[in-house]
């Protein structure tokens, strides 16, 4: 099924949250739907692969927990390069844990990710406490955050149902959460509103997977066939020899496949 849907231009006026809106209006004015995911294990190749795409990229992604000399001091070098290019951080924390637990791995601990990371995601199998323990968090501080459901995976066997992707659907346009969940992590659309983004990992050129059951689809199917706004890139870009030329393929192949779907 093909997908026709409004412009960046246009999702970023009649989106609700205000972290959205600046999504959309960096992807709109950078030309790019591309996330970077930089499952690295040092704080300088991390560095180097955004010096690299930075200027490519609406979103980098992070696994803050498996850079092995990380100091508290990183995510400031972190969100100086998000000014320098211009993109949002999303730390992919998947918290799935109570409320009360979840609020706590959020602002303290080492990582403090409340206080760097514009987005997070969880998994919903919890129920709502998860996404309020956090929000709590955000409300407090007076941040602007978002919070992605995932509510699809792209690995082989995975345990979610098409029941559980409709509940997460349900929770993520639940009232008492508006003031910050901002869509999904998924491989499917999953609703037609502007105001819920739909990120979909497990993006690769050449599609297939890796011996450990991840699937790869590519950026033109991710987009036009399975409704992504957003495609997740790991080591499709970072393993490649040239990390620019490359993140640079996968822009034009987003932006391309997007094309398509506003006209
Ligand atoms: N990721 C997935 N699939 C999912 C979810 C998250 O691959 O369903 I939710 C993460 C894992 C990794 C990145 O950080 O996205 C994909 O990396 P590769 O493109 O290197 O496979």
């Amino acid at each position: 099924k093909k997908i026709i849907r409004p412009t960046w231009a246009e999702s970023a006026q009649k989106c609700k949250l205000q972290i959205t809106a600046r999504l959309y209006n960096i992807m709109h004015k950078k030309k790019t739907n591309l996330a970077v995911s930089v499952d690295v294990h040092s704080c300088r190749e991390v560095k180097k692969i955004i010096e690299a795409v930075g200027l490519h990229v609406c979103i980098v992604k992070t696994h803050i927990d498996i850079i092995e000399d990380f100091v508290p001091e990183f995510t400031k070098e972190l969100q100086d390069l998000a000014e320098k290019y211009n993109f949002l951080i999303f730390e992919d924390r998947k918290f799935a844990d109570i409320g009360n637990t979840v609020q706590s791995q959020y602002s303290r601990g080492i990582y403090k990710i409340s206080d760097w990371a514009d987005i997070v995601n969880v998994h919903p199998l919890p129920g709502k406490g998860v996404i309020s323990g956090l929000q709590q968090v955000v409300k407090d501080k007076g941040l602007k955050r978002g919070c992605l459901l995932v509510a699809e995976m792209s690995s082989a066997g995975n345990l979610i149902t098409k029941d559980y992707t409709q509940a997460s659907l349900r929770l993520a346009e639940a009232d008492e959460h508006k003031d910050f969940v901002m869509g999904f992590v998924c491989q499917s659309r999953l609703t037609e509103d502007p105001s819920m983004i739909h990120m979909v990992p497990g993006v690769k050129l050449s599609s297939g997977g890796d011996n450990l059951g991840q699937q790869y689809t590519t950026p033109e199917e991710a987009v036009i066939k399975r409704g992504a706004d957003i495609i997740i890139v790991g080591r499709g870009i970072t393993e490649a020899d040239n990390l620019k030329e490359e993140a640079e393929r996968y822009q034009k192949a987003g932006y391309e496949a997007y094309l398509k779907t506003v006209s």
